[in-house]
């Protein structure tokens, strides 16, 4: 090779790898971050229900994607700017594919997602964009996507550390009147749930309570039982017996005390019972008309001796469940 000939090759070495780095480049600039969502005790009885870490700093381009991790589902959803917030069942309406973009214009959202089930979503372009989960009220979280020429704050690892910090400072909450008791208590109140809201500063987190404060109280016949709903957001159901398809309204067999709480009389353990949704009201908002007051009770009275085992229609599947024993 002459000296000729190698002055030539260079300018040609030097162009093939300028192109190269523009081919990468791009792949280089689109950083593909993780989060989890939710995160659960071992019996599944406490469940966090929240973006686990609750806000990211990403540049346009990046994409997110998100793992539920637990038992309990949820759902990974953008809504658009000023959009209605939709039931979980209709979505934006209907549900995106995973890798699908959000830029504020157009809504992004998951069916119930659960047991390590992931989506992705891609931000193109620079914005503040709030994440909900459309299961549960209080779950929230924010997704700050930066121009790319600005620095970002945090890298994966911190993201991964705060996750799982976040998520054992809420595992570690113990709501008031949620104590969990196993053994046999003569008790005629049982408290449903219970539940903590905390607030991020990028969002809203829910420890919630998926237990009865006792798995089995005695009675005597004649007796009644009333069962409360301590938790702020998260509905349950007192089912005893066959349960409806609809878990959301009372059985036809439920009547209204003068209180404002349901109340059933069963006459045998084949009788059912259930409670339909109790739960708190929603938190009122300025301008908007006031929610009515929440049915978060429901009583039983036990006409006749025998074990009533129940459940809660909605998170039974975690091992929320009891049992009332009702002595002669
Ligand atoms: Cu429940």
């Amino acid at each position: 090779m002459n000296s000729r000939s190698l002055g030539k090759s260079i300018p040609v070495y030097r162009f093939s790898i300028v192109v190269l780095a523009l081919a990468l480049l791009p792949q280089l600039a689109r950083a593909q971050w993780q989060a989890s969502v939710g995160a659960q005790s071992k019996d599944l009885g406490k469940q966090a229900l929240a973006f686990l870490p609750n806000e990211l700093w990403i540049h346009a381009g990046d994409s997110v994607t998100w793992t539920v991790v637990t038992d309990e589902p949820h759902t990974v959803t953008f809504l658009a700017n000023g959009q209605v917030r939709p039931p979980f069942a209709v979505g934006c309406p209907g549900f995106s594919p995973s890798d699908s973009a959000f830029d504020g214009s157009t809504c992004v959202d998951t069916p119930p997602l659960a047991g390590g089930q992931s989506f992705t979503v891609q931000f193109p372009t620079s914005g503040n964009y709030k994440l909900v989960c459309l299961f549960h009220e209080q779950m929230t979280g924010s997704v700050h996507v930066l121009d790319p020429s600005l620095p970002l704050p945090h890298d994966q690892e911190f993201y991964d550390e705060q996750a799982s910090e976040q998520a054992e400072s809420l595992l570690s909450q113990t709501p008031p009147g949620s104590q969990h008791e196993h053994g046999v208590r003569d008790h005629h109140s049982v408290t449903v749930g219970g539940g903590e809201v905390t607030a991020t500063g990028a969002g809203k987190q829910t420890l919630s309570i998926m237990r009865f404060s006792g798995d089995t109280i005695v009675i005597h016949a004649g007796d009644t039982v009333t069962w409360t709903n301590t938790d702020s957001i998260t509905p349950h159901t007192v089912t005893f017996g066959v349960e409806p398809l609809n878990p959301i309204p009372p059985a036809g067999n439920i009547t209204t005390d003068p209180d404002g709480a349901r109340h059933a009389v069963l006459t045998s353990t084949s009788d059912s019972a259930h409670s339909g949704f109790i739960v708190a009201d929603p938190q009122d908002r300025i301008g908007l008309a006031q929610a009515p007051i929440g049915v978060t009770r429901f009583r039983v009275t036990f006409a006749s001796a025998g074990v009533y085992p129940y459940i809660c229609a909605l998170h039974d599947g975690l091992g929320m469940k009891g049992k009332v024993i009702v002595l002669h």
